[in-house]
């Protein structure tokens, strides 16, 4: 697989960083896990994996804007570009042993999605995509699934926990979709969902209160695969709504119709 220069830099980044957290998910019991909020969970490794993706990816595009999960935002000289990072996406999973977590690495250039990569160390897969080049896990070009009707469809979810989240129209939600379709998950990494959905794995995915660096890079690797991605309301920008449905065109389309009016 040949990957531009700047994938190149990203993949690099987010290898350096995936070994330091294989390192870490060997030895949980020594991470110094602490709590940012209810059931909001940081540890060493997050903070290692956030501070090798700042250096790595700074030491190859000086400038460039940064906004982390761990360390806030930066601003560099350069205007133009942002990256987008989250160096543990699926903390949870990961501080119980789980091997379901990635690190996301997202570019904006003038505020529009360029690239993106989502690699999971524990089990080597890599996702990759750069705008208008098309999506990629390892070397094999991805393509959103083409199932049309619910009824055949695995779809994802996120579910509110302790501390985050309206548990009521969660379970108002799980009352509409999971009737309607043929088997329903919950895994635990957004970033990893969306990456699914990219790969024809998942036929969709939606969840609500998440952030810009759970979804920056996943965005552009399903549009890549020919996936739509929106809001709940159908047609607004997950990173400033914090919401996001994804699937095919259809299946996008029968999650909007059923989930847009259960948040009014
Ligand atoms: P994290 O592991 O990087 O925190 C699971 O539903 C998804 O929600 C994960 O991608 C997780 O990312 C994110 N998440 C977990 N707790 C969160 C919180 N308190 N606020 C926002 N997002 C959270
Ligand atoms: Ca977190
Ligand atoms: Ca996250
Ligand atoms: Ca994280």
């Amino acid at each position: 697989m040949l990957h531009s220069a700047l994938i190149n830099v990203m993949v690099k980044a987010a290898r350096h960083a995936g070994r330091s957290l294989k390192r870490d998910l060997g030895e949980i019991e020594n991470l110094q896990v602490s709590l940012k909020g209810p059931a909001n969970f940081v540890s060493l490794a997050d903070k290692r994996a956030e501070e090798m993706l700042h250096d790595d990816l700074t030491k190859a595009r000086p400038g460039y804007g940064f906004i982390g999960e761990e360390g806030g935002s930066r601003i560099g000289d350069d205007k133009a570009h942002t990256w987008i990072v989250d160096p543990l996406d699926g903390t949870t999973n990961f501080l119980h042993g789980i091997p379901h977590f990635a690190i996301s690495i997202g570019l904006q250039r003038e505020g529009t999605l360029i690239a993106g990569v989502i690699y999971n160390p524990a089990n080597d897969e890599l996702y990759t995509a750069e705008r208008g080049k098309g999506a990629f896990l390892n070397d094999q070009r991805l393509r959103v699934a083409g199932r049309r009707k619910l009824s055949d469809t695995v779809i994802a979810c996120g579910l509110p926990h302790i501390g985050r989240g309206d548990f009521e129209l969660s379970r108002a939600e799980l009352a509409e979709i999971q009737p309607r379709v043929a088997g329903l998950r919950r895994f635990g990494a957004a970033s990893l969902d969306m990456a699914f959905v990219a790969a024809g794995r998942l036929d969709g995915y939606w969840e609500r209160n998440l952030q810009a660096w759970d979804m920056a890079a996943g965005q552009i690797i399903l549009r890549e695969s020919g996936g739509i991605v929106s809001g709940i309301e159908g047609d607004d920008d997950p990173l400033k709504t914090g919401n996001v449905i994804c699937g095919n065109e259809f299946i996008h389309a029968e999650l909007v119709k059923i989930l847009k009016p259960l948040g009014k």
